[in-house]
């Protein structure tokens, strides 16, 4: 409770649910995303008796306007207890197929805007000595899927990137992990939500609640990895 939590991504998706649901434990909620969407999230927190939710519309990919949603949260409300790197994008094609425009956008996105956002907050977290920093994965990042091997390579990065973090900034009582879901009924690369073959597969008040779960946990207490995926769903997929 009374936590400062930032969440990227979070127009739609499983980034909204967990602004909801960080919300309802307490938090205030700084919410993210490239599009005009974004004011929705923070309209519907609004709406449902959280007032101090915003929004920023911004690009995690660019330095500058990940600096100036640091800048507006601090701003806001003195503080960041909690980042959520959820933004994340996917081009599910053959390698063949893939431009080379497609694969550095979701790098951009999925790489880069989890490092900025991470290296925006430090400065902050490393101030109060304490802070949680959790990056939406995934499942992929323990196998490889044919047709997604640019979104493969992002999560991989990522995790990479977050169990070095993690070591670096133990000393400073930063707690860094990653949440890496399997299929969840999501917009993801331009699919619908709810969708009848989808029925099987997580909804995003699961992965919501992991993040909440993970976020909340006591000080002494460090989750590094949270792998959650459909009972349904075959290995490989
Ligand atoms: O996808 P979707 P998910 N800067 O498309 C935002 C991972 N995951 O909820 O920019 C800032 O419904 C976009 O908002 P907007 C996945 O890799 C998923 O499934 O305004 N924000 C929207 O809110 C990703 O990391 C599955 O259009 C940007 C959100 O991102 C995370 O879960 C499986 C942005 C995407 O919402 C959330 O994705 C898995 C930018 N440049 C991992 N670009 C799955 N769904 O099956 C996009 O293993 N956004």
């Amino acid at each position: 409770t009374d936590q400062i939590a930032i969440v990227t991504g979070a127009s739609r998706g499983i980034g909204r649910e967990t602004a909801i649901q960080l919300a309802k434990e307490g938090a205030k909620l700084v919410v993210v995303g490239s599009s005009k969407e974004i004011f929705k999230t923070a309209d519907h927190l609004k709406e449902i008796g959280y007032p101090d939710a915003f929004a920023v519309q911004a690009d995690v990919s660019s330095e500058e306007e990940v600096n100036r949603v640091i800048e507006e949260a601090k701003n806001a409300f003195g503080k960041i207890d909690i980042l959520v790197n959820n933004a994340g994008i996917g081009f599910f094609k053959s390698v063949e197929d893939t431009s080379a425009d497609e694969w550095k956008k979701v790098f951009d996105v999925n790489v880069q805007g989890v490092f900025l956002c991470a290296k925006a907050v430090l400065p902050t977290m490393k101030d109060q000595k304490f802070g949680t920093i959790i990056t939406i994965s995934s499942d992929v990042a323990r196998y490889t899927i044919p047709n997604g091997a640019a979104y493969t390579a992002t999560k991989y990065a990522v995790q990479g990137f977050s169990g070095a973090l993690a070591q670096e900034v133990r000393e400073h009582g930063i707690r860094v992990g990653t949440i890496n879901p399997g299929m969840v009924d999501t917009y993801l690369a331009g699919s619908q939500q709810g969708l009848p073959e989808k029925q099987d597969w997580l909804k995003v008040q699961d992965i919501a609640k992991a993040v909440v779960y993970m976020a909340s946990a006591p000080k002494h207490m460090m989750i590094d990895e949270m792998i959650i995926h459909p009972f349904a769903q075959d290995y490989p997929i």
